[in-house]
């Protein structure tokens, strides 16, 4: 079995929480000391460094959520000098400020790391060309797996998102074994690379996909059409980027690096931590990092944990995919729709995840309709079939959401494809 960091990624349990509680008695005083804005919500809920000892007292601490980050910016969360920090990188969010999180080359050579582990995890070494399709510039997605793919001795093509031409030209020029890009984008290329006829060209063995939600249909579409395994990883820009947690060969959830972040599972309403195995939002605290050093940050990710024996040997616990956000789970009609349980629905029924949700308000009532790309062989079906096939597809959606939608079946390739992360919510009540 291969690890980037064995020391660390097979510590025994035990070990790794002593490990965890010294680093955090160390962070809270490097945060106590140097971030103001968080010191105040620490004195505000009457703790003081002199009471978090270890990991047990984690709880005493205060959330920070993304208003926190709002309000903070650009400077207020930053713990080290200007001039020890050398780079930023911000969140593509839509509304509001942007976050913008700071990083110094201590950091950036942990979070390196942290990618690294996970190309070790997909079967990465020196031998392997690795294609980074993720965006470069303020999104993590481009430095994070660059960064680790050199650490690893990849040779490493830092092409960024789109110009799928060229992507394909040097995938096959160059015979690209590991390929990291969103699944979206991975989904993409993968119907490129079938429409013009060259999969045996593709030398591709290995896939690192992530930075949105994908389901296991999806994977599975993936790595059939690619001849690959594909792997998940998960990671956000407040807390470095990817690589705060990977997958594994066993391919049953993503390990958290926790001798870096701490993981906790609380009740999104109430922010009560929850027992492991519960299902509730993800919060993390960064224990090593210097910059951008985040105490019980709440993802809005809803998660489950588990800390079971895993059969690769890594002793880290293990977060499922994101099971939808906590802020973009829809409601519609009083019922929690998240974009995930669509997706399902389609892969299912033998479509592609090229889909739009357009939620409206009409007269005080909800709209719902789905819009869903019918499958090339399909567009020459008659009218009535494709009735039919309407109707199937809100058969099926019924019995998983328990509403009813209006789906619409539009042209192969007329749904506007993202080369980053998908778009795939239009909710006009919002507007
Ligand atoms: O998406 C970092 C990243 C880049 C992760 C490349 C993986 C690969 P942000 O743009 O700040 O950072 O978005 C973070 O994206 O809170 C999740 O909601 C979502 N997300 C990230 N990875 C996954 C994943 C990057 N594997 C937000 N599955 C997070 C589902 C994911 N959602």
């Amino acid at each position: 079995m291969a690890y980037f960091q064995p020391e660390m990624e097979t510590m025994p349990q035990e070990q790794l929480r002593k490990l965890q509680s010294e680093r955090l008695v160390k962070q809270v005083r490097h945060v106590w000391d140097n971030v103001p804005y968080y010191r105040e919500k620490m004195e505000a809920k009457g703790v003081t460094p002199d009471d978090i000892h270890g990991i047990e007292d984690l709880h005493k601490l205060p959330f920070l959520c993304k208003d926190d980050l709002r309000e903070a910016y650009p400077h207020g969360l930053r713990g080290m000098p200007l001039s020890d920090c050398v780079r930023i990188h911000s969140t593509s969010g839509t509304t509001g400020k942007r976050v913008v999180a700071f990083y110094t080359q201590h950091d950036i050579d942990l979070w390196d790391d942290c990618c690294a582990r996970a190309l070790v995890a997909a079967g990465a070494t020196k031998e392997d060309v690795c294609q980074i399709a993720y965006g470069f510039g303020l999104f993590t997605g481009g430095a994070g797996l660059n960064g680790g793919s050199h650490k690893v001795g990849c040779l490493t093509l830092p092409m960024s998102s789109g110009n799928t031409d060229r992507q394909l030209q040097f995938m096959t020029d160059l015979e690209s074994t590991i390929l990291c890009c969103t699944p979206s984008y991975a989904a993409y290329l993968a119907e490129s690379i079938h429409e013009r006829g060259i999969r045996d060209q593709i030398k591709l063995k290995a896939g690192i996909f992530g930075a949105e939600a994908w389901s296991e249909d999806m994977r599975r579409d993936i790595e059939d059409k690619l001849g690959i395994k594909a792997y998940d990883i998960y990671g956000l820009t407040e807390t470095s980027g990817p690589g705060v947690a990977f997958e594994c060969s066993e391919q049953t959830g993503m390990h958290i690096n926790e001798d870096h972040f701490i993981a906790e599972i609380i009740d999104p309403d109430t922010g009560e931590v929850l027992p492991e195995g519960s299902k509730g939002e993800l919060v993390f605290t960064a224990i090593t990092k210097e910059a951008f050093p985040l105490l019980r940050y709440r993802t809005r990710d809803i998660c489950i944990l588990t800390r079971g024996k895993c059969s690769c040997g890594r002793t880290f616990v293990k977060m499922c995919k994101p099971m939808g956000r906590s802020d973009d789970m829809l409601i519609i009609r009083g019922v929690n729709v998240f974009p995930s349980q669509i997706e399902t629905v389609l892969i299912q029924q033998g479509y592609s995840a090229n889909y739009q949700i357009i939620v409206d308000r009409v007269n005080n009532s909800d709209t719902f309709e789905v819009m869903v790309e019918m499958n090339p062989e399909m567009f020459s079906d008659s009218l009535a079939k494709i009735t039919k096939a309407e109707k199937e597809l809100v058969n099926a959606l019924k019995a998983m959401l328990g509403i009813a939608a209006k789906v619409k079946l539009v042209a192969p390739k007329s749904i506007t494809r993202s080369e980053g992360k998908a778009v795939r919510i239009i909710d006009k009540r919002k507007i």
